[in-house]
């Protein structure tokens, strides 16, 4: 059997004078490619029918299909893939593909024997161009947090690069820690149809009201891009306004008290530093934070002791299963792979004390994912590993009421509703006025929604009677993604009146308009409970038809409504000093609430600015 395949090959070399051309090809989705076959262009007209030969096609996962065979006639011919007959009498054997899928990449033989045998190969790589978005507009208040998502989908090949920079007049800059915002990159997941998409997030604080204002460029990188690609959202800074929730402070103030805490923490572990004789280094066990959440970038640390940098070399693994690949594989009891994610590690030496971190943003995909930190020294290997623990917090936590307005003597339907959360494991609580426990309880699911995120819903009902009607009743919550405590209550606050809205004042986008271009007024109305409510524009006492948005109300967790008002408009020099009033009418109030503005005179001086503030 070996001679006869010897033999073989030693024919094909004789014969095959133009034997064995190569040619690589890249293809966006959705075109047309044609691969190349021109056999012995030396003699012209071969007869059709002295004619064998084949077209086949190695696939990703190394199977082999003949997709065209002809001799003298077509023999067999898979769906969308044609040669042209005519072509044959020129010496031109070429493949076309229509409609390219990613299916069909791989590596395509032309094999031909005329007796003269002609081989000719194509690599054919398949990409999908991304469909990157970012949203339109973007407005953040100074001082408080903000964060934008870059959505990239389908595409192919996996790997892709994102970047975000910052543009401030004429000055650009990568986004860092250093300039007041975080990047976290998802690990791209694959689309039923084998493309792969990813969500890049970054988040903005400490960000000051500026002239001219920011833009925020989300750049991405990837083969099928000819050059990087870019686009960007300009993003409004506006000053803090009278609002009385502080979350962002709040968070600004955790984060400060983390800081100095990780601070003194390392700070106390130097003082422990000491030369030793060369006993292998002291490696700790892999340091993570108590909880992790998704879409968050943490670190995963390991401190090293008693070796000097030159002597050490760490490096950093993902381990893997095969449940991480979505493509079917035929090996499916493969082993633990692991990739090498040392690149976004960094090690901070002090003498013989090392901190080498890995900086990861997981996904609810990742849970229970190993890494592992491998510390070679002096050809030694010291091993650390760990499994991370990914959390989601629920993104919607509410108390829903039926009726609206609850009324004494009826019935009175309660709905904790508790949204997309990871992993499953929850429990809900209903009490009244602190304390009594509710024991007749409807709970639906916990259901799985999309992305491996979970939901449920915890029902109540009683009959209101008249003590109940300043009653709190309240959803406790237990989830292992909030920290502290371990809960978050969920309030309902019985009132039978209705409560009226808190109107604020009237502020305008951009702060200073500009003569004939675009701006709004927007009102925040907050805390109101029926959600009807009427909000009336008038301009110099004409009431505005058109121009007026105004948000759907939208519950908070008090169990109350608030929503936005916008009105757009362009103004021209006949609006200088208009005054523009917005009139809120509400069940719950006394009487209905009024705010005015007037339009600034413009600087024509000043490139048109409007501007009564200073700056
Ligand atoms: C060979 O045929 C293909 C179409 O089947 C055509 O696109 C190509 O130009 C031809 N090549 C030559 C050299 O004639
Ligand atoms: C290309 O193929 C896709 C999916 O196979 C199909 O939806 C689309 O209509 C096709 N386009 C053309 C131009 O044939
Ligand atoms: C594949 O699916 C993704 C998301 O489901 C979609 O964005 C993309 O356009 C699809 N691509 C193709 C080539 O069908
Ligand atoms: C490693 O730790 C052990 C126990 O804490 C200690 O006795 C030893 O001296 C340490 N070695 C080095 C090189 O720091
Ligand atoms: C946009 C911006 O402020 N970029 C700055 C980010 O930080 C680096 C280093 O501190 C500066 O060089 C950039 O100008």
């Amino acid at each position: 059997m070996g001679s006869v395949i010897q033999i073989l090959v030693i024919v094909l070399q004789c014969w095959g004078s133009s034997a064995d051309i190569r040619w690589e090809h890249s293809v966006l989705v959705g075109e047309d490619v044609t691969l190349r076959c021109l056999f012995d262009s030396h003699t012209k007209l071969v007869e059709k029918s002295a004619l064998t030969f084949e077209w086949n096609v190695v696939d990703k996962h190394a199977r082999k299909s003949i997709v065209y065979t002809f001799d003298g006639r077509v023999h067999e011919n898979t769906d969308g893939y044609v040669v042209d007959e005519l072509g044959l009498l020129g010496n031109n054997a070429s493949l076309q593909l229509h409609n390219v899928t990613l299916r069909d990449e791989g590596l395509y033989t032309c094999r031909i024997i005329t007796p003269v045998v002609h081989i000719e190969t194509t690599s054919l790589e398949v990409l999908a161009q991304p469909s990157v978005s970012l949203p339109e507009k973007a407005a953040m208040t100074e001082g408080e947090e903000k964060s934008l998502q870059c959505d990239i989908a389908g595409f192919y090949p996996k790997e892709l690069a994102v970047k975000w920079l910052i543009q401030r007049g004429s000055s650009l800059a990568f986004a860092d820690v250093r300039n007041h915002s975080r990047v976290c990159t998802q690990t791209p997941i694959q689309n039923q149809n084998g493309t792969y998409s990813t969500r890049s997030t970054i988040t903005l604080h400490s960000f000051k009201v500026e002239d001219g204002g920011v833009r925020i460029i989300c750049q991405v990188d990837h083969r099928s891009y000819k050059r990087t690609y870019s686009t960007s959202v300009t993003l409004a800074v506006h000053a803090p306004s009278q609002l009385p929730y502080s979350a962002a402070t709040l968070v600004v103030v955790t984060s400060v008290l983390s800081l100095l805490l990780v601070t003194s923490v390392s700070a106390g572990s130097l003082l422990l530093f000491r030369h030793f004789c060369k006993a292998p280094p002291n490696v700790s066990q892999i340091g993570q934070a108590s909880i992790i959440h998704a879409q968050v970038t943490t670190d995963l640390t390991c401190t090293i002791q008693g070796a000097t940098e030159q002597e050490l070399q760490v490096k950093w693994f993902k381990l893997m299963t095969s449940a991480d690949s979505v493509v079917p594989s035929e090996s499916a009891d493969f082993l633990l792979v692991s990739e090498d994610v040392s690149e976004s590690a960094t090690l901070h030496s002090d003498g013989e004390h090392h901190t080498t971190v890995l900086t990861v943003c997981l996904t609810v995909f990742d849970d229970l994912r190993k890494y592992r930190c491998v510390v070679m020294w002096r050809g030694e290997s010291i091993i650390r590993e760990t499994t991370v623990k990914v959390k989601e917090k629920p993104s919607f936590l509410q108390i829903s009421s039926i009726p609206q307005i609850p009324k004494v003597e009826k019935l009175l339907v309660l709905c904790c509703r508790v949204e997309n959360f990871y992993p499953q494991d929850i429990t809900l609580e209903w009490s009244r006025n602190d304390g009594e426990q509710v024991y007749t309880v409807t709970n639906f699911g916990p259901f799985s929604g999309q992305n491996r995120l979970y939901s449920v819903w915890s029902k109540i009902q009683l009959v209101m009677a008249r003590e109940d009607e300043r009653a709190v009743y309240t959803c406790r919550v237990y989830h292992s993604s909030f920290p502290d405590r371990g809960y978050e209550d969920v309030l309902y606050h019985i009132n039978t009146q209705g409560s009226p809205p808190s109107v604020m004042f009237i502020e305008c986008e951009p702060l200073c308009p500009l003569l004939n271009e675009e701006c709004s007024l927007y009102l925040c109305i907050t805390d109101f409970c029926p959600e009807d409510v009427s909000v009336i524009w008038t301009k110099d006492g004409e009431k505005l038809l058109s121009g007026i948005f105004n948000t759907p109300p939208s519950l908070n967790m008090n169990g109350l409504y608030s929503m936005f008002s916008f009105l757009k408009l362009t103004p021209n020099l006949d609006d200088q000093g208009s005054e523009f009033t917005c009139r809120v009418v509400h069940s719950a109030q006394k009487e209905p609430e009024e705010r005015h503005f007037t339009l600034p005179h413009f600087d024509l001086t000043n490139g048109h600015r409007a501007c009564s503030y200073s700056a």
